[in-house]
């Protein structure tokens, strides 16, 4: 539905804030470009910008800036009479549906429980991955707990397009989530979500959360307080639905960074919950508590690298460098006990900046002490911080896309929407609009204006992803794939893996495939999804004010 000529301007599909600033790109020669109403008038021409080449992609892009227009409506680009792009909303509110469809696909994602009609409308599925019999592996088995033994570990959210549970990535997933609830508490209120929880007194996106939360729980050796790394089976299972996925599930070995990231999402938990214990008593003690003894086993077990055994073979999460995650423990629990040995640890830890990940986490710390009752403490800190992101800008305001990234890794996506994050938390901090400005563009960049030309979400836009590296899309019945999903994105982390089948583009930039097949640019998952949400519900609260 999108011709070659379209896929020369580069706008952001979903449409744009009828008062905030609009930018798109072209990747052909131009100095004018015009605007048209949906009546075809010419509603003025303008000078393009200065044409720029970008090597990541091989194309001369310039930038077009139609931020005059402010009245809502439908709107073309034309350049040089014939070109003409697709129709561009101009809107209030234009990601209000998009928002919501960004954490509606967490509960589409949910183990353990079937998805009705009602709430899952074309998507309804069967329960899969009860989980209420996980077995010990090996890597995990100790005396009170020998292989092959099992305990219970119901709930929680799939990773991704597989159908494991890893604590790390589950982790940084649930606390994105908390902290978007944190950061926009009147607007989640209001919010909602249509999901079997959703006439509880709780949030929706506090009851979404919740569902991940109350596994991770059962992720505890209750007897030391260890996180196991993964709830996992021993390979992939094959593209079929979660009910018929249905192989032994393990437990394996404990791990410092699961703990660790368990202890900062467990205790930052427990100060959001701590504002609803009437209608969920005790939730908030034991959170503290769960935190507690997770950071008690890291200190006991400082290095404990999850090192994958041979038979098995899902997702690694490893990571050799936890100096971020200690930063990240420290601060939830410093936040949430007041116990000044925990502070004291913050300020051994010297990491730069950065712009947060499931490897790097120090700045989820950042954005906690930012946003709490003790960040007059941390003014050196926020200095760093709006350092790290004005640095960020100044790179988009002279690359040819306008985007600010070195390094095109696995999931390139959730750095655009993870840059967006803390954009919105630098103007929230500062109530300086260059930084809603900057946020508005990585969602810009998501939303289609990029190099593949691709609308990256799910159900939005105009060339959007169809074939998503995601079992129950694959495997149902239904041809649009679950919506709301942000796709991984362009990389050449692994070139062929579609085999010879499909080529990527040799530039970066455009080397993203929409093929099941391309696990490595085309999947989704949890962690690339929250920072989403956090984004695009942002930038709809800040539209309405
Ligand atoms: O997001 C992860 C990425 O940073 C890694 O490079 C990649 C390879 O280890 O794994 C990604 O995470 C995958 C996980 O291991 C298993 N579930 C799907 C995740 C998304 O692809």
């Amino acid at each position: 539905p999108v011709s070659n000529n379209e896929q020369l301007i580069l706008v952001n599909q979903v449409g744009y804030d009828y008062d905030a600033s609009k930018l798109a790109l072209i990747r052909t020669e131009a100095e004018q470009f015009s605007i048209k109403n949906n009546k075809g008038k010419t509603l003025f021409e303008k000078a393009t910008g200065p044409k720029q080449y970008c090597s990541l992609s091989g194309d001369t892009v310039q930038t077009i800036d139609f931020s005059e227009i402010t009245k809502k409506g439908e709107y073309y680009i034309v350049i040089k009479d014939s070109i003409i792009s697709h129709k561009i909303v101009i809107t209030e509110r234009p990601y209000a549906d998009l928002a919501k469809s960004a954490l509606k696909s967490f509960y589409l994602n949910r183990s353990g429980m079937e998805i009705d009609s009602i709430h899952g409308g074309i998507w309804a599925r069967p329960e899969g991955h009860p989980d209420t019999t996980v077995y010990f592996h090996s890597s995990a088995a100790d005396k009170n707990h020998p292989e092959n033994s099992s305990i219970s570990s119901p709930k929680g959210w799939y990773d991704a397009g597989d159908y494991n549970k890893y604590i790390v990535n589950s982790s940084i997933s649930t606390y994105t989530l908390l902290f978007a609830y944190n950061s926009f508490a009147a607007y989640f209120d209001e919010l909602n979500l249509n999901i079997p929880e959703s006439n509880n007194k709780i949030p929706d996106v506090l009851d979404e959360a919740l569902y991940n939360l109350r596994w991770m729980m059962t992720m505890q050796d209750a007897n030391d307080g260890g996180v196991y790394h993964k709830l996992t089976t021993k390979n992939f299972e094959d593209f079929v639905m979660p009910h018929e996925a249905t192989n032994k599930r393990y437990l394996v070995q404990k791990s410092t960074s699961a703990s660790l990231d368990f202890a900062a999402t467990m205790a930052y938990a427990s100060r959001i919950f701590a504002d609803f214990s009437s209608n969920l008593p005790g939730l908030a003690d034991s959170c503290r508590i769960q935190s507690e003894k997770a950071w008690n086993w890291a200190i006991k077990n400082p290095n404990v690298l999850y090192e994958q055994a041979p038979d098995i073979s899902t997702g690694t999460y490893g990571d050799p460098n936890l100096s971020d995650e200690w930063y990240w423990a420290a601060s939830e629990l410093y936040l949430t006990t007041n116990d000044n040995a925990y502070s004291g640890l913050i300020s051994s830890i010297q990491l730069d900046s950065n712009t947060p990940s499931w490897q790097n986490v120090n700045s989820l710390g950042v954005m906690s002490l930012l946003s709490s009752d003790k960040k007059d403490d941390y003014t050196e800190l926020q200095v760093r911080f709006l350092k790290y992101i004005d640095q960020l800008i100044e790179m988009e305001n002279t690359s040819p896309y306008r985007i600010a990234i070195s390094n095109y890794d696995w999931g390139s996506n959730s750095e655009f929407a993870n840059q967006g994050m803390i954009k919105l938390l630098a103007y929230q901090l500062t109530k300086n609009s260059k930084y809603l400005n900057s946020a508005r563009e990585s969602l810009d960049y998501l939303l289609g204006r990029n190099a593949t030309a691709y609308c990256f979400v799910t159900g939005f836009g105009f060339l959007s992803p169809m074939n998503i590296h995601h079992r129950p899309s694959a495997a149902d019945s239904v041809q649009e794939p679950v919506p709301g999903f942000l796709v991984g994105g362009p990389n050449l982390i692994v070139p062929n893996d579609c085999n010879d089948e499909i080529t990527r583009s040799p530039y970066v930039a455009k080397a993203y495939a929409d093929e099941q097949c391309s696990y490595s640019t085309n999947e989704i998952a949890i962690n690339w999804n929250a920072p989403l949400v956090y984004l695009t519900s942002g930038i709809d609260v800040f539209g309405k004010n």
